[in-house]
């Protein structure tokens, strides 16, 4: 680690105190010890609490949780080993505006993340984390994004003063001993630091849901590899393995060494001649990663299987060209509304028990509910995920009940539907990758890019209409958000498209690359209803990308359009839908309208400008391709 992690200078009276606090730590790795002190000298909590990552840890942190009220335990015979929590109603999603990315030059950080000159941000988070762990205990949490000892897994400490921060981590990621065993003396990690922000003098009373909104920030220093975080607890902003190692941190890592972060799904897909694929998808934040990963597909005989759900660390090996991912985390931190037995069985299944659910509805029998979750509304009370009671003669108002992006936290190893290799330290060979997002009009249901460089421009054009993932107001309006890592990218985005430019150039056999498609279930028709049925019809989608995979050249599978191939009317099988797609909707969902398009090329064109001599030459002559083949149409 860089001197610059610990940007803070003892004073005599801070080293006098270090000396006297001789707490033991679990490892022989000093910078590691270290650095604990260091930020112990800095947050100047009351105790430190080293992590083992054992069941009577987690057990005994949960039962404190529970007594102090934080953590509500559901019906131990609906949902065993399971609580509900609810957090401050302003802290209920990851906060863009307050996310940061402090490379030392400004243009490196690019034009679409904050930036701050790395010494006034240092200078500006000593003030807010200068004693802000008073009255509290640190916890030091060492993890591994990735199977613990996988050459593909990188490890990080975080040291946090929210116990409910300690739980979330132990599920979705593996934390304590065994991490510190690989970490062995002098291995690298990611220093993370974490507080809510709430220091507690003597008398204070603690408040169930500490954070500190006006000073919250989430740091990031990517020359150094630090993240800080200040005054959130909520899941993005929290968890630093997640978004902010594991994608922003890990993003740098991977243009350094040639490899790739990705915010994406990974799925098994077993058709039924037994052949198995693995694809990979990125869909911006609350547009269906989850879903598609755990899918139960409708087609008989296709079986789809979970790797993960949500981010995928990706590298090529030199001996058969192909692309192996792993995901790097070890739970999965999911969008509880929409989640049901019709939408999501397998999600259902995994979260019936020792999950935490954040911002949910509290039911009367003790269970949870959300929006889509049953068809109506429970015909008891509820009581809200603001914590205010609702009974049925109050009428529906239009209020949800539970957040729109409440959320359950559970580990994968529960989920019926994980794969076999889905913890394989090697990770699994990749055959496809789809991006996708929010589209109400324009986008067809998927369609094929032409090669690996069309694909790249694919990926930067991905729009998508703004979810209650992240914080705004502005939920619903279209923006784009490049490869669904907009909010994700730890350096310049033009860099980055570059850096996926550069791919083919990294492999012997580039006909081993992955192909690349493109998806939208959102589609609506004029009365604001989705037009593609979704979930486990998405199969349907997925066979013909199959099909494709297994039979490049049988043109009876796709018309060539300007923006890709997409499918013929008879090459999507729709046998059992036939109904729900009758009247002309699956033409409308395969019609590629080049006006339409031709106003999206403008559109990115306009977006593309930012990046001014960042931008990839090629990605211009993509578009110039693109925008010829629109007009010649
Ligand atoms: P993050 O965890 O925020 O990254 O989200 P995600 O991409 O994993 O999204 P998720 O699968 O949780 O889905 C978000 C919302 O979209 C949920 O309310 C789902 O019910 C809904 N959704 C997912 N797939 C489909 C689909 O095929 N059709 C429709 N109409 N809705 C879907
Ligand atoms: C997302 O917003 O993309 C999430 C949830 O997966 S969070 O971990 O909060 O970023
Ligand atoms: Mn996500």
């Amino acid at each position: 680690i860089s001197a610059s992690a610990t940007f803070h200078q003892h004073s005599h009276a801070e080293e006098a105190a270090m000396v006297h606090h001789h707490d033991s730590a679990p490892t022989n790795h000093l910078k590691l010890v270290d650095w604990v002190r260091a930020q112990q000298a800095l947050l100047e909590p009351d105790n430190v609490h080293w992590c083992d990552g054992s069941q009577e840890e987690y057990d005994s942190l949960v039962g404190d949780l529970v007594d102090k009220g934080i953590m509500i335990p559901l019906d131990s015979k609906l949902r065993p080993g399971s609580y509900l929590t609810r957090t401050d109603p302003a802290d209920v999603a990851r906060s863009e505006s307050s996310t940061f990315i402090c490379s030392e030059k400004e243009i490196d950080s690019g034009p679409t993340n904050n930036w701050v000159d790395p010494n006034q941000m240092r200078s500006e988070l000593e003030k807010s984390f200068r004693g802000s762990m008073r009255g509290r205990t640190m916890y030091v949490i060492p993890f591994s994004m990735g199977p613990v000892g996988s050459p593909l897994a990188r490890i990080g400490v975080q040291v946090t003063d929210s116990p409910f921060v300690v739980v979330n981590m132990r599920i979705m990621t593996r934390i304590g001993q065994p991490v510190l065993d690989v970490l062995g003396d002098d291995k690298e990690f990611v220093p993370c630091v974490h507080s809510v922000g709430k220091p507690l003098e003597p008398g204070d009373k603690d408040s169930l849901w500490p954070c500190n909104i006006p000073e919250r920030k989430v740091v990031h220093f990517p020359e150094s590899r630090e993240i800080w975080s200040f005054g959130s607890g909520y899941g993005g902003n929290s968890l630093l393995g997640k978004k902010c190692l594991a994608l922003r941190i890990a993003s740098v890592m991977a243009r350094d060494e040639g490899s790739l972060a990705e915010h994406m799904l990974i799925l098994g897909l077993t058709s039924p001649a037994g052949k198995k694929y693995y694809i990979a998808a990125a869909f911006p934040s609350a547009c269906g990663k989850t879903n598609l990963a755990m899918m139960q597909p409708t087609l008989p005989g296709w079986k789809v299987q979970v790797v993960g759900d949500d981010i995928n660390w990706m590298k090529f090996n030199p001996k058969d060209s192909r692309l192996y991912a792993i995901n790097p985390e070890a739970g999965f931190f999911g969008v509880a509304p929409g989640t049901s037995g019709k939408t999501n069985p397998n999600a259902m299944e995994t979260i019936q028990k020792n999950t935490v659910f954040t911002n949910v509805a509290l039911t009367e029998e003790g269970d949870v509910w959300w929006e889509g979750m049953t068809k109506r509304r429970p015909e008891s009370k509820v009581v809200n995920w603001k914590g205010e009671v609702w009974d049925p003669s109050m009428g529906d108002k239009g209020t949800p009940l539970a957040h729109p992006n409440s959320r359950f936290t559970v580990s994968v190893d529960q989920c019926p539907a994980k794969d076999p290799a889905w913890d394989d330290p090697n990770g699994v060979p990749i055959s496809a990758i789809i991006f996708g997002g929010r589209r109400e009009t324009t986008v067809p249901l998927v369609f094929q890019t032409k090669d690996w460089n069309h694909g790249v421009l694919v990926g930067a054009t991905v729009a998508s209409e703004k979810t209650a993932a992240a914080e705004g107001s502005d939920v619903g309006q279209l923006r784009f958000d490049p490869f669904a890592m907009l909010p994700f990218a730890g350096y310049n985005m033009g860099d980055y498209f570059g850096h996926w430019l550069s791919m083919p150039s990294r492999v012997n056999d580039s006909s081993q690359l992955p192909k690349i498609f493109h998806v939208n279930w959102f589609r609506k028709d004029t009365n604001g209803s989705f037009m593609w049925p979704g979930f486990g019809e998405n199969s349907r989608v997925l066979k013909w990308i199959v099909d494709r995979l297994e039979k490049p050249e049988d043109r009876e599978l796709f018309t060539s359009t300007p923006i890709g191939y997409v499918p013929t009317a008879s090459s999507l099988d729709l046998s059992g839908i036939e109904k729900e797609v009758a009247g002309g909707v699956m033409e409308k969902l395969l019609k590629v309208d080049a006006q339409s398009y031709l106003s999206e090329v403008g559109k990115a064109r306009d977006y593309f400008k930012q990046f001014g001599d960042r931008f990839p030459a090629k990605l211009t002559k993509e578009l110039d391709d693109l925008e010829d083949r629109l007009k010649k149409n």
